[in-house]
């Protein structure tokens, strides 16, 4: 397949002004007719260009220029109108084409979900509904007729008409074709008033399925407060007499921006106590505020290509970050969010899969909805505001927003305004967004006569196309402190911007002890000589709540790496370190429900890994295991009273204080159940009134290899819940032991409820089997043949999330020989499958490199 390339970029040969559309729904022969305005583009030097529309799978039943009928010329990719047959100056193009909303069970384009009809567009969906020019960079006015025998019928922008059985909408805002949504259904709305701050009523409906209502209150308020937020930290109001959001169930990622009308998996809007997980709850906030906030960046300041996509998908991340942050705990959510980037962005970028922020080519942008763009993109966006500073910062976004808005953006743009605000030179900053790959930034010191030298170099790996690149600008913030664990020196970000720097610090009267990247305050991995007994000192003193979460965090991936490589024993510095932040009360429970959590198998192999060894996947689960037991047996007496201690009394709220204390609870069951045969976490599943509580109880069990009894009543209890049904499923595989992933996997395919067309359901059992380190890498490669038929089967009907599911193989060149050896034939035999989507072929092929 052909990769399309960055540098190819040319401006669209026409300029749309106006789109009219009028679907005749029917499941499997919906009419679309379009009308479009067009005119030459001035910056393609005006006519004589012939018209290239994108369409896909569409049945072509008429088309006319100027009322004029034409004969059609289209092929598989779209339709072609000789410039001869065009006017000089504006045009009026008219088509209609049939299109089956039921079969399409790639979900993107107009599909099906549980009878109801909806619209995924980005990236290019757009294509599959009518002939159109599916590029983000064309911007036009759309007005939408929906006709259908259904209730609901909903589009982009405000509500103009309806009548039975049809309803007309007209979006005032130019926008890119892939903003485009349609909903149509049996559907209910919860419901609530917003008024802006100027002084605009909005009204805020979400819209389920009938019984599904009484779960829409955490989202609406979500949606509420984002809204309020969005006008207090950025500036930026709503702009429509309506925001909808719609909860579907077949739905290929978490949720769509569409201008007006949002589309949500309903997995991340509707909740209730009973049915959604204190992370649920989260997610749910997070991912509300994020589409929201794309209102602004990516909708009114949209990309002018999709290798701009980390302008908007960057941005927005961080967006949702500084919001998640100020509605709940700042330290917390950061660590969070590192915990994901290096879980997610580390390993790619550490694989055959790294590419750039910006990358410069593609073949299926499908593909590109990565951690490196989605959160590598919002991690350079931090690194640019503590570089320039928070007022900076606020300058150079608010004229982002007066330069660009109703435009179709680009990295260079978004750069300038921080330029031209600070005076900066940003050229070597940029290197962020062109090159691959994580820095490895390794630091020592020394002291001499009151004077303490940090020394620093960094050094940026190859990456696949990249093999040599320069320098990164590295904001490296530290802070210094003194024997006794007082602060000496408080925060400072050094900008470090040479290939090997040092930065001094005089006056002091006794040598320190550094706390560097404060906040994680460059996406890099530190590499550090310390000492446990230092390590440990920082966990107790360090001022900077991620460092200190991160000082006890290498202090127990030292140990772990060093169970795995030579059989050590846990020794007294992480047991002692650990046992007093447990029971420190001072500290906030969620921080030290964080500090419990062991590094997980994958980002142990990482990290081995990336230190030159060959990770053993069964050594280091065997290692990890005993790393929780011996914490269990350390903190065993202690357990039943922090348990009771943590009890919530009252009905349940879904807050981030309640949540934490139900995350500490729940961490210090799990250990308690390595020393009392899971009683306590039985008799905590029984008196469970909260899904948080329930899952959280049953996990405790399936980690003791207990839980069967449990795991039946809840398959009795939550049958006809399909998102509870997930965490039924992804539960008994990610506890399963590594020599039985494999068989429990196989086995709940037979499930009569494993919908695997329904991609929720695929990935709580395909991608809980990829998620599970030991059992995936476990003996023969069962679980790597198993993975692969299966994406094998899904990739002809939803290639998105198949190729998207494929990444469960990027990591493939840290293991052994055999690993090696048994993961690459898996991978060509995915290539050799005949008929393998475009989104696949690229993907294997990458991986394969
Ligand atoms: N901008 C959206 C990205 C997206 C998507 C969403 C749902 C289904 C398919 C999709 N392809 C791309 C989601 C977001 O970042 O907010
Ligand atoms: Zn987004």
């Amino acid at each position: 397949a052909l990769a399309i390339r960055l540098a190819d970029y040319q401006p669209y040969t026409h300029l749309v002004d106006q789109v009219s559309l009028t679907f005749r729904l029917a499941p499997t022969a919906t009419r679309v007719k379009a009308r479009l305005d067009l005119r030459p583009n001035p910056a393609r030097g005006g006519g004589g260009h012939d018209l290239r529309l994108d369409g896909e799978g569409l049945r072509l039943l008429a088309l006319a220029v100027d009322g004029r009928a034409l004969a059609a010329r289209s092929d598989a990719t779209g339709l072609t109108i000789s410039a001869a047959d065009l006017p000089d100056g504006p045009f009026v193009l008219e088509t209609e084409v049939e299109i089956a909303p039921e079969g399409n069970t790639a979900l993107e384009g107009l599909y099906m979900s549980n009878g109801m009809y909806c619209t995924q567009c980005e990236a290019e969906g757009f294509r599959k509904i009518t002939f159109y020019p599916d590029r983000p960079d064309v911007m036009a006015r759309f007005r939408v007729r929906v006709e259908g025998d259904l209730p609901v019928l909903l589009s982009n922008g405000n509500p103009v008409a309806q009548g039975p059985g049809w309803a007309e909408w007209d979006d005032p805002w130019p926008k890119p074709a892939y903003l485009f949504a349609l909903v149509a259904g049996n559907l209910r709305a919860h419901s609530a008033p917003f008024r802006t701050k100027s002084g605009r009523d909005v009204a805020l409906n979400i819209w389920v399925r009938p019984g599904d209502e009484g779960r829409c209150a955490y989202a609406m308020d979500s949606l509420i407060r984002s809204m309020l937020w969005d006008e207090q930290v950025y500036g930026r109001e709503y702009d429509l007499d309506v925001f909808n959001i719609v909860a579907v169930d077949d739905f290929n990622m978490g949720a769509m921006e569409n201008k007006g009308l949002n589309i949500f998996n309903s997995k991340f809007v509707l909740a209730s106590p009973e049915t959604a997980t204190d992370d649920d709850f989260a997610r749910i906030e997070a991912i509300i505020a994020h589409e929201y906030f794309h209102n602004w960046t990516g909708n009114r300041i949209t990309c002018r290509d999709w290798f701009q996509l980390c302008l908007k998908e960057g941005l927005t991340v961080y967006r949702d970050q500084q919001f998640s942050g100020d509605m709940r705990s700042h330290a917390v959510k950061r660590i969070e969010d590192v915990l994901m980037l290096r879980a997610r962005q580390f390993r790619e970028d550490q694989g055959p899969l790294a590419h750039a922020v910006r990358p410069e080519s593609y073949v299926e942008i499908n593909n590109f909805y990565t951690a490196t763009i989605y959160e590598k993109g919002a991690e350079v966006i931090g690194m640019l505001r503590r570089l320039v500073g928070d007022d900076a910062y606020a300058r150079a976004l608010d004229l982002y927003f007066d330069r660009h808005d109703g435009e179709a953006a680009t990295i260079e743009d978004w750069l300038a305004v921080f330029e031209e605000t600070t005076g900066r030179d940003l050229a070597q900053f940029k290197r962020w967004y062109t090159e691959a790959g994580t820095p490895r930034l390794r630091m020592t010191d020394d002291f001499k006569d009151g004077s303490y030298t940090l020394h620093f170099e960094q050094e940026n790996p190859a990456t696949p196309g990249q093999p040599v690149k320069g320098a990164k600008v590295l904001p490296i913030a530290v802070g210094l402190l003194g024997p006794n664990g007082d602060e000496v020196v408080p925060t400072t970000v050094l900008e470090m911007t040479e290939p090997r720097q040092s930065f001094r610090f005089d006056g002091l009267p006794a040598r320190p002890l550094a706390s560097v990247l404060r906040g994680f305050s460059a996406p890099v991995v530190l590499i550090r000589d310390l000492r446990p007994e230092d390590r440990a000192f920082l966990l107790a003193h360090d001022t900077d709540p991620f460092n200190k979460w991160e000082a006890g965090r290498a202090l127990a991936k030292d140990l772990l790496a060093r169970m795995v490589v030579t059989g050590a024993q846990p020794g007294p510095d992480w047991l002692d370190a650990l046992e007093r932040v447990t029971l420190d009360d001072s500290l906030d429970p969620a921080f030290r429900a964080l500090c419990l959590r062991l590094p997980s198998d994958d980002d142990m192999a990482q990290t081995l890994h990336a230190s030159g060894h060959v990770p053993d996947p069964a050594a280091i689960y065997a290692a990890r295991r005993r790393m929780g037991a011996a914490l269990a047996q350390r903190l065993a007496a202690g357990l039943p009273g922090l348990i009771a201690s943590l009890a919530e009394p009252g009905p349940f709220t879904p807050d981030a204080r309640a949540a934490g204390r139900r995350a500490l609870r729940l961490a210090a069951l799990a250990l308690l159940s390595r020393v009392d045969g899971g009683a306590a976490a039985r008799a905590a599943f029984a008196g469970a009134d909260n899904m948080t509580e329930e899952v959280g109880a049953l996990s405790c069990l399936l980690d003791i290899g207990e839980g069967q009894a449990e795991l039946a009543r809840f398959e009795a209890r939550w049958r006809a819940d399909r998102n509870v049904m997930d965490k039924w499923f992804a539960l008994q595989i990610a506890y399963a032991a590594p020599e039985r992933a494999a068989d429990v996997t196989r086995a709940l395919t037979a499930h009569p409820d494993f919908d695997w067309k329904n991609p929720n359901r695929f990935r709580s059992v395909i991608g809980a089997l990829a998620g599970n380190h030991a059992g995936f890498h476990h003996g023969e490669g069962a679980s790597y043949a198993l993975v692969a038929d299966w994406l094998l089967r899904l990739d002809p009907l939803n290639p998105q999330t198949a190729a998207r599911m494929s990444t469960a193989f990027e990591t493939w060149p840290r293991y052994d020989a055999d690993r090696q050896g048994m993961v690459r034939a898996v991978l060509e035999r995915i290539l050799a499958t005949e008929g393998l989507s475009r989104d696949m072929r690229e993907m294997a092929g990458r991986m394969l490199g």
